[in-house]
């Protein structure tokens, strides 16, 4: 992509409206702009990172046999009478009138829907388990939304539901989605320590948030720190094979929110020099909650016995438009974001240092070609700018290589490529930088 054809509106000041440093880089960077009170648009490079998070989770959700299918927003008020939630959710739900009169809402989540399709069509326990998602966008009608996409009203979720014969398949369910999700956040760079959580209106009485460490959490959390360092990538783990082993060395060390946090076991169980209270963002939430809202809503199975029983359910979301702001949390230094490989909106910013110059030209041109040839996602700036408003913005934008082509390299055949993360800055010969990004 060249940038003098990008979309790319950038600002030169901090928005006053932004409180935390993610939200100045979204709106800095023209990723995002308010559209109303929690409510964005997705500009280019925004949506870009979107979607590159969005993958990540899909793959991962389909390497764990998980199916992706695709549920409407607006969902009947009808089902949410069944499950006994419509009256529950309060405020936070946004109620709609259509011209007939019926009542339909904007999904906050996904639960009854997902019965009810299950429930039609699922009928003996030879049907079971299933496993589905969507990734859809919800709203939800917060008192104080804040913090950009960190709490927006309406945001996209990643939602899994599990449906299981008995309490034991359900529990197979739940590990799968837990390492699952461990996996998920390791790809994406960052660190997510799950932590028992409360269940509010979800229900249940077995579940875990997914908390990734950075000073600007909602909520004060508290962990063993053996946990942070656990490489999750290195291990092996068979997604068909007993995951309890696995989820027990998570859960048998001490991580929890400040709702749950139990100061006395915390100093007990875990060794001075590994308590670490810190402040966290919430990436995934996942609820087991057995018959919840079968029961409710009727949506049984004959088991091995022909006995009509209610199928025990979870559900798994991850905060997909949350994740940016969290990931940029976690990745920025004074001048921008820094984003992770897995998900950077460009695998490399090429910067044209003199624009009409000849050869600098003909230099940038032909590696934009190459890196392009070589599977790389380019961002080339062929701007006419001065130099340090193109280094302002390549390290704002936060792309994880730079590589500048400019009059006073080509006359020794160099040019110059910088590690956004670290800083470092090599000169090389056009074909070793093309290597070197190549690899
Ligand atoms: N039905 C369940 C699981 S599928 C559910 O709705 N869980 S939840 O309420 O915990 O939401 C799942 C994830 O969505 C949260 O962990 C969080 O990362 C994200 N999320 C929740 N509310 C918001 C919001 N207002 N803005 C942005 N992300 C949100």
């Amino acid at each position: 992509m060249r940038l003098s054809q990008f979309f790319l509106p950038t600002l030169k000041e901090v928005p006053s409206e932004a409180q935390i440093v993610s939200h100045q880089l979204m709106l800095r960077a023209g990723m995002i702009r308010q559209s109303s009170a929690g409510i964005y648009s997705w500009l280019p490079l925004g949506y870009r990172v979107l979607r590159k998070i969005e993958q990540i989770v899909r793959e991962e959700q389909d390497a764990a046999g998980c199916q992706e299918l695709l549920m409407p927003t607006i969902q009947p008020a009808d089902i949410w009478r069944e499950s006994g939630r419509y009256d529950d959710y309060g405020k936070e739900m946004l109620r709609i009138t259509d011209r007939h009169g019926r009542e339909m809402l904007y999904g906050p989540t996904n639960e009854e829907l997902i019965t009810e399709i299950v429930k039609a069509s699922v009928r003996s326990y030879r049907d079971l388990p299933k496993l589905l998602y969507h990734v859809q966008w919800k709203f939800r009608d917060e008192v104080r939304p804040r913090f950009g996409v960190m709490r927006g009203r309406e945001f996209l979720m990643k939602d899994s539901y599990s449906f299981d014969l008995d309490r034991e398949g359900a529990r197979r369910a739940y590990n799968k989605m837990f390492v699952t999700y461990l996996r998920t956040y390791a790809r994406m760079g960052l660190k997510a320590i799950p932590m028992q959580a409360d269940t509010g209106p979800i229900g249940g009485d077995l579940s875990h948030e997914f908390i990734i460490l950075a000073q600007t959490g909602e909520s004060e959390v508290f962990c063993d720190r053996e946990l942070i360092e656990r490489d999750v990538l290195s291990e092996a783990v068979d997604l068909d094979g007993d995951l309890q082993p696995v989820v027990d060395t998570w859960t048998s060390r001490y991580a929890a929110t400040d709702e749950m946090h139990e100061p006395t076991r915390f100093e007990a169980e875990v060794p001075e020099d590994r308590r670490v209270s810190a402040r966290g963002i919430e990436v995934g939430h996942i609820f087991y909650f057995g018959t919840k809202y079968s029961e409710a809503m009727g949506a049984t199975v004959a088991n091995q016995e022909g006995l009509q029983v209610p199928m025990e359910m979870g559900s798994y979301g991850i905060g997909v438009s949350r994740l940016v702001g969290a990931i940029i949390e976690a990745c920025h230094d004074e001048a921008g974001i820094v984003w992770p490989r897995s998900v950077a909106p460009f695998d490399v910013g090429l910067i044209n240092l003199k624009v009409g110059d000849l050869a600098c030209d003909k230099a940038a041109s032909d590696m934009y070609q190459s890196l392009r040839l070589a599977g790389l996602d380019v961002l080339y700036d062929d701007a006419d700018e001065r130099a340090g408003v193109k280094f302002a913005n390549m390290d704002l934008i936060g792309l994880p290589f730079q590589v500048v082509v400019g009059p006073r390299g080509l006359k020794t055949g160099v040019v110059e490529i910088k590690n956004r993360a670290t800083g470092k800055r090599y000169e090389l010969s056009p074909e070793s930088a093309l290597a070197h990004l190549t690899v």
